[in-house]
């Protein structure tokens, strides 16, 4: 029911006192008119406050000559209304400012929603008042409004940064800025002009200006990737492919990772030919689409600072060659920062304008602005006058325009500015702990401005409104997200932002742009498609997080963090569970092995080493098969016998392929990979004696294959974690081969069922505790289980090689893991322990797939050369994850 004293769908703009609404919305762009809509539908009263003159928002106030979207146009568009799609036909590929602002005006029009919004009104205080439970805004024109909600829809660039340049108040010319750009058309004809800044708004403006102007001078502090954008009509592919099913185009883009719908990139860059990769290339440059180009090449140039390389190395030579002379063409090649990590721009004629003889190009990395004077720009190598300074230098973005209303009181009389005076913290990106009824359309913590803004407006929009009517229907008037939710939400961003390159460079994706403002990736970077199913989560798992009030009492507060997982291993075991497959106990041995041959077929390729050899040693009467990895650096080189996962009924030697050659990359040593026999047709102690016998040919052959005598490594996964293990016991026993220390990944140390990680991980987790239990029956006997070894918790744990046990929190052998590593530091043996918060079983084994998975396998390749007593050696490997376990 409405509470309204103002009736819906009247304006209620008073020219004083007080205005009611249910809900106060900020700003009318593509935001707030989607969400006046959505409002009004649902029942609610409410107003639109906005700053400027007429509906647009970022629309209205960018008009510098150029700008344009840079999303294509049938994707960066509202899709609520199907009849509203057909309703307007875009005219290019990606629409002009004037265009699209046109299409915004057509939109308010069509609902009837100007109305309802008060231009020219700027907020100047909002603040929660406990005792009516209601936001109080005051406005500098007209009446102050009341309301029990308050959605900021303030969009995320929209607060323009100041020059941060001394003496621009001297300057005698005429200053613009792009982000405020006058209503009147500017006259560049016959003028010197000056434009600061070669992000988006500098790189379209340019090549306008330079037409015009009399001589154009771009300073330029830090260059940017851009690509053509080879604007004209939408490209027939897409606009055919949304024509065809538009409803499926649509829900496609909802559940992308960027919200334009392309699929997901599976081929590896070193999977690819120099040929091929380029061919890819040319394909995207050619395309005019970023976020084709930023998706489409290879899996890992979003997440992996080589792949990343490769695409940044073929860009520059594309500015290279447009751009005739070679100190400018250089000044213009990106080298601080990944592809994409910085906004990449779409460009037309750009590049090109460098070679017209009205333009240059000053780079401000090797001689510094040192003044705006009277005439012009003042460098500290030169003076440039001028008679128009244009500053394309960008936006406080994401917490500009939400800190800009000051001040946003909460609960208790705490500003926003305060709480977030380290940087911004929210639930979802859409509330705040401590801001009961406030929310957030794009707010900083939601994918937003990495993603099709078109797509992700909807998104919140919808959530917020539904949740609003949901609360209504309940009788609950007030909602607020809990600290443990919100502190939960952050460090799942934190985690997040290790999966992708955004950390790696200074932009306003982190802040960096803005001198003192607190550095952080704040946009969510986990993706469009992910984020909805976890904003869907919340509210199928009772609005955790959420503390919910009404009056007499009624409260409701469902408390917890709605991500633990880390973000990919969070995605596999969506994937997985979707793929709804028998349990692998169910399958018989073989069945089993020929599965997990299978689904190793579908991971990325591992990566290239120095060499990869077969070979078989003896155990006994039989014969191992074993593969070697061998660094590409010179020299002999420590080595690792490594036994693979698999229960000790699956996998082979080469079944963890790409974790071998990872780890031989990273580490400089050479890896050797044994076959071990498996039950059921070799029962235990089968499995532990050939893990003893290839230590020993594999210590006592080491020179002939290569490797340093003296000393080996072990190392093992699952079930190979504990062959380690117990290869260590059995050395120390039988009087060799010398181990120099134990890499000991998820192992299995007890046949006790005891831990409580064994119930707690039970299911869910890809390996389940009834899969282990079919494990340990295959291998053995339950007589047997409490020797060391196969449980080599149980045996004499003194005099053992040093020690680096990695377990995984939902892993039901954690516990056993842990108590090993604990056990053998109790007995002396020094021991590293990695705890890896969010991961699972298969986590660090699934290279390239699990990225969060690098940090740990960075750990275990420093703990692997300290037992070599190898100095900090150079890997092959890049080094640029930090630490996310
Ligand atoms: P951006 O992308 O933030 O670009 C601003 C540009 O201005 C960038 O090149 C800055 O260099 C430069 N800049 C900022 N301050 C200064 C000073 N003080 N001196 C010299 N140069 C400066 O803003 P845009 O408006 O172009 O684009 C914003 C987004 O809108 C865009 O990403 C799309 O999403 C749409 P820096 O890189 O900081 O060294």
């Amino acid at each position: 029911m409405s509470e309204t004293m103002v009736a819906p769908g009247t304006s209620g703009a008073a020219s004083g006192g007080l205005q009611q609404v249910d809900v106060a919305v900020v700003g009318a762009g593509f935001a707030g008119l989607y969400c006046l809509h959505r409002l009004r539908k649902a029942g609610f009263s409410a107003v639109v406050l906005e700053s400027g003159g007429d509906v647009g928002g970022t629309w209205y106030w960018n008009r510098y000559p150029g700008a344009r979207c840079d999303i294509q146009t049938i994707d960066y568009s509202y899709t609520f209304d199907p009849e509203l799609e057909t309703a307007w036909q875009w005219s290019e590929k990606y629409a002009t400012q004037p265009e699209i602002l046109r299409y915004l005006g057509f939109v308010a029009d069509r609902y009837d929603l100007r109305r309802d919004i008060r231009f020219g009104t700027k907020v100047t205080q909002a603040t929660w008042d406990e005792t009516s439970g209601r936001w109080l805004l005051t406005t500098d024109n007209g009446a102050s409004v009341s309301a029990r909600d308050y959605i900021m829809a303030t969009g995320c660039l929209s607060q323009p940064k100041p020059p941060e340049i001394d003496g621009v108040q001297d300057f005698k010319g005429e200053i613009y800025f792009t982000g405020r750009w006058p209503h009147n058309e500017v006259t560049f004809a016959g003028k010197r002009v000056a434009v600061i800044g070669t992000g988006s708004s500098g790189i379209q403006s340019i090549p306008v200006i330079a037409e015009q102007a009399d001589y154009l001078t771009v300073f330029q502090r830090t260059p940017n990737f851009a690509m053509p954008a080879h604007n004209g009509p939408a490209p027939a592919d897409r606009a055919a492919l949304l024509n065809s099913d538009r409803a499926g185009y649509r829900e496609q883009a909802r559940a992308s990772m960027a919200g334009v719908p392309y699929p997901q990139q599976m081929d590896v860059s070193w999977q690819l030919t120099d040929a091929e990769r380029r061919a890819r290339f040319e394909k995207a440059w050619a395309t005019g689409d970023l976020v084709y180009i930023l998706s489409q090449l290879w899996a890992d140039q979003a997440v992996d600072a080589e792949g990343n390389a490769l695409v940044a190395d073929l860009l520059r030579e594309k500015v290279r060659s447009i751009v005739k002379d070679p100190e400018t063409a250089e000044a213009l090649c990106p080298d601080d920062h990944p592809f994409g990590a910085k906004r990449p721009c779409l460009e037309t004629n750009y590049y090109a304008t460098f070679n017209r003889p009205n333009v240059t190009l000053v780079n401000l990395r090797k001689e510094p602005i040192t003044a705006i004077t009277a005439t012009g720009i003042k460098t500290d190598k030169r003076n440039v006058d001028v008679d128009i300074i244009v500053f394309a230098t960008g936006f406080d973005a994401m917490t500009g325009a939400i800190r800009a209303i000051h001040p946003i009181t909460g609960r208790g009389g705490r500003s926003l500015s305060d709480v977030w005076a380290d940087g911004p913290e929210t639930y979802l990106g859409l509330t705040v702990a401590g801001f009961p009824n406030l929310f957030l359309i794009t707010g900083p913590g939601s994918p937003s401005v990495l993603s099709n803004m078109a797509v992700s407006i909807e998104q919140h929009v919808d959530w917020v409104v539904d949740r609003l009517a949901a609360l209504r229907s309940a009788g609950f008037t007030t909602i607020e997200p809990t600290e443990t939710a919100q502190a939960g939400w952050q460090r799942h961003l934190a985690d997040c932002s290790m999966v992708t390159l955004h950390r790696l460079a200074n932009t306003w994706y982190t802040g960096a742009n803005v001198p003192g403002k607190p550095r952080g990736v704040m946009p969510y970077t986990g993706g469009v498609g992910p984020y909805r199913g976890i904003c869907n989560e919340v509210v199928d798992r009772g609005m955790l997080g959420f503390r919910l009030t009404g009056p007499r009492g009624a409260e409701q507060c469902n408390d917890g963090e709605i991500v633990r997982l880390q973000p990919d291993v969070r995605l596999v075991l969506n994937w997985l569970a979707e793929m709804n497959l028998p349990p692998i106990e169910s399958m018989g041995a073989q069945g089993a092995r020929d599965f997990v041959a299978q689904f190793n077929a579908t991971r990325p390729a591992g990566r290239p080493v120095g060499e990869v050899l077969d070979g078989a040693l003896p155990a006994g009467e039989d014969m191992l098969k074993y593969r070697l990895y061998r660094p590409a650096t010179p020299g002999l080189h420590p080595i690792v016998v490594y036994f693979h996962g698999g229960g000790w009924v699956l996998g082979d030697e080469q079944s963890d392929d790409p974790f071998c050659r990872d780890m031989c990359r990273r580490t400089n040593m050479i890896f050797i990979s044994v076959g071990y026999r498996h039950a059921p047709e070799h029962r235990f102690p089968t499995a532990a004696e050939d893990g003893y016998a290839a230590a020993k040919w594999i210590a006592e052959h080491a020179l002939e294959l290569g490797g340093q005598p003296g000393p080996i490594l072990v190392a093992g996964w699952s079930a190979g974690g504990n062959i380690a293990a117990v290869t260590c016991q059995l050395a120390r026993d039988r009087g060799g081969p010398e181990i120099g220390g134990q890499l000991l990944l998820n192992p299995v140390t007890d046949c006790s069922t005891e831990h409580p990680s064994y119930t707690e991980n039970a299911t869910g987790y890809f390996l389940t505790r009834s899969l282990m239990y079919w494990f340990k029956d295959m291998y053995c006997a339950p007589a047997d289980r409490g020797d060391p070894r196969i449980s080599p918790l149980r045996g004499n744990l003194k005099g053992l090689p040093p020690a680096f046990v990695v377990t995984s929190e939902f892993d039901p052998l954690r516990d056993e893991g842990i108590a090993y590593a604990e056990a053998l530091a109790a007995h002396g043996v020094p021991v590293g322990q990695l705890k890896a918060r969010g991961h699972f079983h298969s986590s660090f084994t699934m290279v390239d797939v699990i990225i969060t998975g690098v940090s740990g396998r960075e750990q275990m390749a420093e703990a692997l050369r300290m037992f070599a007593k190898v100095p900090e050696a150079e890997s092959t490997a890049p080094q640029v994850h930090a630490a996310a376990s």
